[in-house]
């Protein structure tokens, strides 16, 4: 389908172009199978976190810090479509899927 590798393409090029001189650490949590995995993962202040949707259903991403919702991706993120975000902050933040309420992970952000 044409507009969804355009599509793809572009998520590409804008993660390339997120990434200030290519120093910055990134880490991934897949979402597959209705679950995300790994179902805890840690990072880094500063760390770039991506999700990536790999099941052909959708799915979201919505973060939660201390019951406060911090960050969330487009209502239905599609096969293969990505999400990411930079933790900015140390503790921990729980990951939970805005269109499957039994799906949850955490990242546990060091300082
Ligand atoms: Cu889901």
């Amino acid at each position: 389908m044409p507009t969804r590798l355009w599509l793809s393409a572009a998520t590409i090029a804008l993660a390339i172009v997120a990434l200030p001189g290519g120093a910055v650490a990134a880490k991934s949590m897949a979402i597959e199978k209705f679950a995300f995995d790994p179902p805890t993962l840690t990072a880094s202040i500063g760390e770039r976190v991506s999700f990536v949707n790999r099941d052909e259903l959708p799915h979201s991403v919505v973060g939660i810090r201390d019951g406060t919702e911090i960050f969330r991706s487009n209502e239905q993120m599609d096969q293969d479509e990505a999400y990411s975000i930079v933790m900015d902050r140390a503790g921990e933040i729980v990951i939970r899927c805005g269109l499957h309420g039994s799906m949850s992970a955490r990242i546990v952000v060091k300082p």
